[in-house]
């Protein structure tokens, strides 16, 4: 396998289906579409593609997010999981259709049962970072909103699998996708435990008091994951929460503000973890979710200093899990490692 041009360590890009297809194709771990942009389902690389329908709001309407990682790679698939490996990095992805209007609680059970088995057959068993995409987040069935729904159905589908609930969980995303498609859930996972970071200015989702439902989110606020050439900071979907409340409700400037001092602490706090990293706004790369595409140029507004620095962001429209909250914030930043680097010189 050629990896003429790859570049060592993992590495996070943006294309247009074009820019991807004309690319190397032989160290790409996964793609992510939005959009339901047009690659073939023969896809060369044999890389796990993931289909997320969320409407692209500006530039290319085709996004791929590509992770790549400058490595030899294995495909593989595990019942419905499909998956590409390196040494060190599993990325893989699920698509389960609900079989009927109550079906968010058994397609959420299927993915996350079958997710953690396939992880645990590998060898890869810690999950790092996940992205869940749910049709009708928001939407009320069975006297509870679905994104709770999907909360009680994920917590119990990990403790049956053995997995954490609190503490050493994996950084994730929860946005709302169009109605009728699949619950999408794809991840990064890993042979070893990542350094799980919180944000001090907020309450740990997996602490959340029980009025925003009966069964926390379980996710980290961020992971920072040693590879043999980077170190990668995936940063959840971040929102205008101060402790556990939604903050600036129906002040679009504010609560993006407000997600970027939440950000920002979260670097803080990452480069605190990480001795010699200087992660910061400028080494950014990630998506930023809008509930209402009219609240773009605001939110684009607010978010210039980040940009001017180096930051980049594709932008969709996505609902988010809390119906005060109107923008939400996922990214991930890569600083390589000198080489000869300790791989644990941190700790
Ligand atoms: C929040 O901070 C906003 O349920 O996996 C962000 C990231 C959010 C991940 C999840 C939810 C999730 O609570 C929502």
């Amino acid at each position: 396998m050629s990896l003429r041009g790859a570049r060592l360590g993992l590495n996070l890009e943006y294309l247009s289906a074009a820019e991807y297809r004309a690319g190397p194709a032989a160290d790409v771990l996964g793609v992510a579409t939005f959009n339901g942009t047009l690659l073939d389902e023969s896809d060369p690389a044999e890389a796990p593609l993931v289909r997320v329908r969320t409407p692209v709001l500006c530039g290319d309407a085709d996004v791929c997010e590509v992770w790549r990682c400058g490595e030899p790679l294995t495909a593989g698939a595990h019942n419905r999981v499909r998956f590409r490996r390196s040494d060190e990095l599993l990325f893989g992805c699920i698509a389960v259709v609900e079989e009927d209007p109550g079906g968010l609680h058994a397609a959420t059970t299927l993915a996350y049962e079958e997710i953690c088995a396939a992880l645990d057959a590998s060898g890869y068993p810690h999950l790092l970072r996940v992205w869940n995409y749910l049709p009708d987040i928001n939407r009320e069935a069975a006297g509870t909103e679905r994104y709770r729904e999907f909360n009680t159905a994920r917590q119990q589908a990990l403790r049956g699998s053995g997995r954490l609930l609190t503490g050493n969980v994996p950084a994730a995303s929860a946005l709302g996708a169009a109605t009728g498609s699949p619950l999408v859930v794809y991840f990064l996972a890993g042979r070893t435990a990542p350094t799980f970071v919180e944000n001090p200015r907020q309450v740990s989702a997996y602490h959340y008091p029980r009025q925003y439902g009966r069964h926390s989110p379980v996710f980290s606020r961020a992971a920072l994951v040693r590879q043999r050439g980077c170190l990668a900071l995936f940063i959840s979907g971040t929102a205008s929460i101060v402790g556990h409340r939604s903050t600036h409700v129906g002040d679009i400037a504010a609560q993006t503000r407000e997600t970027l001092v939440n950000i920002e602490a979260l670097l803080t706090q990452a480069n605190a973890a990480a001795a010699g990293t200087r992660f910061d706004l400028g080494s950014l790369a990630g998506k930023v979710y809008v509930r209402r595409p009219a609240d773009l140029p605001i939110i684009q507004a607010q978010l210039a200093p980040a940009l001017a620095a180096g930051a980049r962001f594709v932008y969709l429209q996505a609902d988010i899990c809390r119906q005060d909250l109107s923008v939400e914030i996922e990214a991930a930043a890569i600083c390589p490692l000198a080489a000869g680097a300790a791989p644990d010189a941190h700790q």
